[in-house]
């Protein structure tokens, strides 16, 4: 890793007074949560985008469900990581700030961030498809696949599927957060999922300054002015060094 590149990006993210991130799946991949599109991502032979679809819960509402209670159960085992930690500080330290993420496994705010706003739903969200009361179900496993509501009719997990929009006011902030952002950090998304993705040109077009952190190369990674290649939670915590760490040379 071009230790030179890391350094100016730590400059500009502490010079900075006005931050927002966009964080991914990648982000959580080392706290031991499956990425989307990885190595480790696939679920038996299915993708997301053929699961994570209204018409899928309502071809096999069984199947969905024992897809989201493994990845609920992995959730539950799973700890924040020191890129999550690391964000935390950078909150912490930042006059104005928001953590957008893609992410539903509410590691973000089990680290300690407070401004999280979630464009895909929360994973411990269930919904009812009949009455539409909407309650947190932590329960890992759930004692019944699909699970039921009082009323008796189906529960969904309270995320954004494909083909559904994402919900307006979480929209709204995080496209404000991306044109007031003079540093816009990326963390551990492919960027192929829309319309969060289109938050990166955004910002980008906004004036910010975009600073990507990635294991591998994404569609924007060649337009950015900092492209960081490596894990997020070896390159967060350097980006964004603990109180009192004194900088090496
Ligand atoms: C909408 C929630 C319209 C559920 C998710 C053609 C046909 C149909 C639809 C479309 C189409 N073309 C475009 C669309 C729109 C579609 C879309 O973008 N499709 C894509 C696939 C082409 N989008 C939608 O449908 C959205 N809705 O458009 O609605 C509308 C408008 C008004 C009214 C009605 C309708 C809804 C999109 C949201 C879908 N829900 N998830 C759940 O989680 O189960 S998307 C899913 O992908 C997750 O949310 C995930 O967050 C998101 C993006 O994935 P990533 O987070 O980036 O994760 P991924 O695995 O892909 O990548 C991991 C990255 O991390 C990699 O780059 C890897 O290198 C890196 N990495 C790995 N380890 C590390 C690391 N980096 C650093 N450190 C590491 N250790
Ligand atoms: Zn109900």
């Amino acid at each position: 890793m071009n230790g030179a590149l890391l350094e100016k990006a730590r400059q500009w993210l502490e010079a900075a007074r006005s931050v927002a991130a966009l964080t991914g799946a990648g982000i959580s991949a080392e706290s031991g949560v499956p990425t989307f599109r990885g190595p480790g991502g696939l679920w038996r032979r299915y993708r997301p985008e053929e699961l994570a679809t209204p018409e899928a819960f309502r071809r096999d509402p069984r199947l969905v469900w024992e897809w989201y209670d493994w990845r609920r159960q992995r959730i539950a085992q799973a700890r924040p990581n020191a890129g999550h930690e690391a964000l935390v500080r950078l909150e912490a330290t930042k006059p104005r700030f928001t953590l957008i993420t893609q992410n539903v496994d509410g590691l973000h705010e089990r680290a300690g961030s407070r401004r999280v706003v979630k464009l895909h739903g929360d994973i411990w969200m269930v919904r009812c498809v009949v009455c539409g009361r909407e309650r947190r179900d932590e329960r890992a496993p759930l004692p019944e696949l699909p699970p039921r509501c009082e009323c008796g009719g189906l529960l969904r997990p309270g995320v954004v599927w494909f083909g559904e929009a994402l919900p307006p006011a979480a929209w709204e902030q995080a496209e404000e957060a991306a044109r007031q952002a003079e540093v816009f950090l990326v963390v551990g998304t492919s960027a192929v999922v829309y319309p969060a993705a289109g938050l990166i040109p955004l910002a980008q077009a906004s004036g910010a300054r975009v600073i990507e952190v990635n294991a591998e190369q994404t569609p924007y990674s060649s337009r950015l002015d900092c492209s960081l290649r490596g894990l997020a939670g070896e390159i967060l915590p350097a980006l964004i060094p603990p109180a009192g760490y004194r900088q090496t040379g």
